[in-house]
Order: structure tokens, then sequence, then C-alpha cells
């Protein structure tokens, strides 16, 4: 009953997204080096309890190499000018939950390689959001990611060998640790099953899940160039399934590296 979602629920998951998109918003807008992650994770609290909504985890406010730590919570480090911040936060409205990522530069301005590596991410997540559609396995969604963000990442050399080799030998686990997706609902990481009889589950109307491609190099990553260590980026978006195409409540918080330079710059 939990994994499918009546239009009432699907609305309150929507307003739970408005909620967050305001909260990222508000942190893209106040962010600038030499502010504390702690100030900005204040600052997402604010937006989430000024709506009359609590945060539905608690928010990962990561900057630089900090990215790079899955569950990352301290946030409690200097935001450096040249790095990038990455943030996990997502609001619970009416008993339900938002789950969203954004990453973008302290400063304001990408630099050439953080666009590089942002352009590969975020081409994964349109990907994959392209692949939730009602009759398609959802495990299609996270090989599609992966798929996309393998071949970026040998276009880049962060990587090496034929995608062919990538895929089979799973070279790419290196740097994509994590699946791409989860169910979302009234929890963050909402009930239901993944797999039947062995078998990829098959996306339905109605069903909320996250895609959420991340490439994450961590500072001791040495076969890599060492300028591209510390860098870790992740782009989550809600996006509910129905009989045409994906409904992404999380639509309102801009993505591409334009939309979020000219936020910052305002
Ligand atoms: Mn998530």
């Amino acid at each position: 009953m939990r994994l499918f979602k009546s239009r009432t629920e699907i609305s309150a998951m929507r307003k739970s997204a408005r909620v967050a998109a305001t909260a990222h918003q508000r942190a893209m807008q106040v962010c600038k080096p030499g502010m504390n992650e702690a100030e900005i994770h204040a600052e997402l609290l604010h937006a989430f309890i000024s709506k009359q909504c609590e945060p539905s985890y608690i928010p990962i406010v990561g900057g630089g190499a900090n990215a790079c730590v899955l569950h990352y919570i301290s946030n409690r480090d200097p935001l450096n000018d040249g790095d990038l911040l990455l943030i996990d936060a997502g609001a619970e409205y009416d008993g339900y939950a938002s789950d969203i990522t954004r990453t973008f530069p302290v400063n304001g301005k990408f630099s050439g390689r953080q666009k590089d590596l942002y352009e590969v991410v975020l081409k994964a997540q349109l990907a994959a959001i392209d692949e939730v559609r009602a009759g398609n396995p959802w495990e299609h969604v996270h090989e599609t990611a992966v798929s996309v963000a393998a071949e970026g990442m040998l276009e880049l050399g962060i990587l090496t060998g034929s995608l062919e080799q990538v895929l089979e030998e799973e070279s790419f686990k290196d740097y994509y640790v994590h699946n791409t997706g989860h169910w979302l609902g009234l929890d963050v990481h909402d009930v239901g099953e993944y797999e039947i009889d062995g078998h990829s589950r098959v996306l339905e109307p109605g069903m909320v899940l996250t895609v959420e491609p991340g490439i994450y190099i961590p500072p001791g990553a040495v076969r890599v160039d060492e300028a591209w260590r510390g860098m870790g980026i992740r782009v989550e978006d809600n996006v509910a399934v129905t009989k045409a195409e994906a409904d992404i409540l999380s639509v309102d918080i801009c993505k591409t590296i334009d939309d979020i330079e000219a936020l910052m710059a305002q």
C-alpha cells in the first residue's frame, strides 16, 4: 500500500519537495567562502521550520572533500573558496519525506574541472530520469546512470580501458559507490521490494523514487590525477512514476551549471 501513492499523497510529497526547494535555493543564495557548514545547515533548518516542516533526516552539508563522506553530518568545517559544496536535505510535510541533493561551488563559479565532472553526473541523472517510466524495470534506472557516468569518467581520464571493460570489471565502483535511488514516501528510504522472484521490479504508476547518481574522488585516490581529488558530486531528485513521462516533484530547484551560477550571482 505504501509503495503506490494516491493523488493526495503525491500532492503532499510535491509540497515537501517544494519546501526543500526553498531551503536549497536559500543555501545557494547565502553561501560564500569563509562561511561554515554549520551556518548553511542552520539556513536549511530555518527554511524548513518557517514553513512548519521538519527536516526528513539530518541534512548533509559537505564542503570540499567532505562531500566524499557518504553520510557526513558533522557539518562544522569552513567552506573554502574554490571548493564545491554538497547539500543533501529534505523536508517532511504531513508525514511525507523529500530527499534532495544539489552540489554547487562555494564561490558561485564552477572551475573548469568542476564543470567537467558536474556535467557527467548531471547527464547521468537526466538519462536515468528518462528511464523512470511505467513498465521499465527499476534496475534500468541504475544501469543507465552507471553507464553514462562511466563513459564520462573514461572521457575525463578518471577511469581507463574500454566502456565494456569498466562495466564488466565494475571499476566504476571506485568512484560511483552507491545505488542510484530508493523508494521514497512516509520514510526517506521507504518500504517496498526492489526485486520479485529474483527479478528487478517493474515500475508502476504511483511509485515514487529518488534518482541520485554521484561521483566521488576521495583525497586518497592515488590512481587519479591529483586535480580531481577531493571532489564529490551528487544530484538527486524525487520522481513519481506516471502512465506517461516521469513527474519530477523536485523540479523547482535549479541544477544546470548556468542556472546555479545565475542564482548565486543574484
Ligand atoms: Mn536519497
